[in-house]
């Protein structure tokens, strides 16, 4: 049996909901082939996140590790090819931490890439009809720190043995009230691609050996 370990992430930044925790939940109701599956929603918090990520690793001892975060403003599913070592946040995090200038991990690389299959995810979904990107930048908040900390985990450690990051569009819902509020015009995408994509993503991703 194969283990799976899923996250995502809580609102941050101003936002009601972030996809993701939406997404997660909705994953409850899935079951993918010879898979345990393991769902949890991370704090949008530099230190808590590391340290939730590393508990999560050590007890799961995840065979593949997909993690979700919303990246606002990008109009279709991005599939992140690179991770690297530091910390430069726009704004503070859900604990009030706003982190300039410094290394994820001092004794780390400075990049790592996914070790998802990006480009036949790429090929996947386009060919399903969902917009999807390889994207080469995770930003420098805390979905990079989460994705570098599970490559480094996994080069350090083993586990989990293949890993890499997703990042999804704002709901409609969300781009409907920024419209409303303050006139921002901004991509969205529906629920139901999101979920689509995700579980596309997964299943491309067990079939890595
Ligand atoms: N997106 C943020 C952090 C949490 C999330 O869902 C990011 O892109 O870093």
């Amino acid at each position: 049996m194969k283990k799976l370990l899923v996250t995502g992430f809580e609102p941050f930044g101003g936002d009601r909901i972030n996809p993701t925790q939406v997404i997660i939940n909705a994953l409850k109701e899935e079951k993918f082939e010879d898979t345990q599956m393991f769902l949890e929603v991370l704090p949008v918090a530099f230190k808590n996140a590391d340290e939730s990520l590393k508990e999560l690793i050590d007890r799961i001892k995840p065979d593949y590790a997909v993690l979700l975060g919303l990246a606002g403003g990008r109009s279709g599913i991005s599939i992140e090819r690179v991770a690297i070592n530091i910390m430069d946040a726009r704004i503070p995090d859900n604990e009030n931490y706003q982190p300039k200038d410094e290394p994820i991990r001092k004794d780390g690389p400075s990049a790592y890439f996914s070790t998802l299959p990006v480009r036949e995810i790429l090929f996947e979904l386009r060919s399903k009809g969902i917009p999807t990107v390889i994207s080469n930048s995770a930003g420098l908040y805390v979905c990079n720190e989460v994705m570098y900390l599970s490559l480094y985990y996994s080069d350090k450690f083993g586990y989990p043995v293949k890993t890499g990051f997703i990042h999804v569009p704002y709901f409609p819902e969300q781009v409907v009230q920024k419209f409303s509020d303050s006139g921002q015009n901004l991509p969205s995408m529906s629920f139901d691609l999101q979920l689509r994509a995700i579980k596309l993503i997964i299943e491309k991703t067990l079939e890595m050996q």
